[in-house]
């Protein structure tokens, strides 16, 4: 349960995120073994614990205000965002700040091979994705008709496997795409890795490690930039 007299972070526990979420808290300052396998890990320096899970659980912890600090894809954040809000379940958070790795985009890509116009190519196909929520509200408001195939993984071989006509996804280098024999047509947002907190019922005793923290992270980001 809450302990009011230490902050609670959670990150990553691996994946692309994990490193570059370690090392922005040791660089910050923050003793910790962040090698460890636990699920929680308590900073020797600082009155902070660290909670180490899957990304996709993240915004839930934080909108749920069960733990006061997250790094988390703005991709990730924003799908919970929108599920929770078509469900009208707590939704609230307050993004700190943006933070200088996890960049990617959220693109729509179809078959190298075929003939591609415009948006409205879209109208009436199948779209395969780990993002509905995100798709159905960039679709709504161009008032286009889709069907989804939800997949949490192998999502650029579904156009192959025949159980989509594109797929909606992460893009990073075009490497993944290009493998599959995909071509990226729109561009739907850009995302980075971002600081979020909780928004409510924090005590001052939080909010100024909270400030301290932040101080800090702003100050390990910009003497790399
Ligand atoms: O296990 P867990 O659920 O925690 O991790 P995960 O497998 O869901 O996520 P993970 O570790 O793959 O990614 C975590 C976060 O990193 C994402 O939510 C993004 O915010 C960010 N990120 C940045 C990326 C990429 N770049 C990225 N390229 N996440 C995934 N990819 C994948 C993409 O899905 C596609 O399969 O990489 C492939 C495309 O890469 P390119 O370089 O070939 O274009
Ligand atoms: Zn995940």
């Amino acid at each position: 349960m809450q302990n009011n007299n230490r902050l609670r972070i959670v990150i990553q526990k691996s994946g692309r995120l994990s490193t570059d979420s370690k090392q922005l808290l040791i660089q910050s300052g923050m003793k910790i073994d962040l090698e460890d396998k636990r699920l929680i890990t308590f900073s020797e320096n600082m009155p902070i614990d660290v909670m180490c899970v899957r990304d996709d659980d993240i915004p839930g912890l934080i909108m749920d205000g069960i733990i006061d600090l997250g790094i988390v894809g703005e991709n990730v954040l924003k799908e919970e965002l929108l599920k929770r809000q078509s469900k009208l379940e707590d939704s609230n958070y307050i993004k700190l700040m943006r933070l200088d790795f996890g960049h990617c985009k959220l693109s729509l890509s179809i078959p190298i091979n075929t003939n591609y116009f415009d948006i409205n190519f879209f109208n009436h196909t199948r779209i395969a994705t780990s993002y509905p929520y995100i798709l159905k509200k960039y679709f709504d408001d161009k008032n286009i008709i889709f069907k989804s195939c939800s997949l949490n993984g192998s999502v650029e071989v579904a156009p192959s496997a025949g159980l989509a006509d594109g797929i909606f996804d992460l893009v990073s280098t075009g490497a993944t795409l290009k493998a599959n024999g995909l071509r990226e047509v729109e561009v739907i947002c850009y995302s980075y890795a971002c600081l979020i907190c909780k928004s409510n019922n924090m005590n001052l005793f939080k909010k100024s490690i909270i400030n301290k923290l932040l101080t800090r992270i702003k100050g390990v980001i910009k003497a790399r930039e």
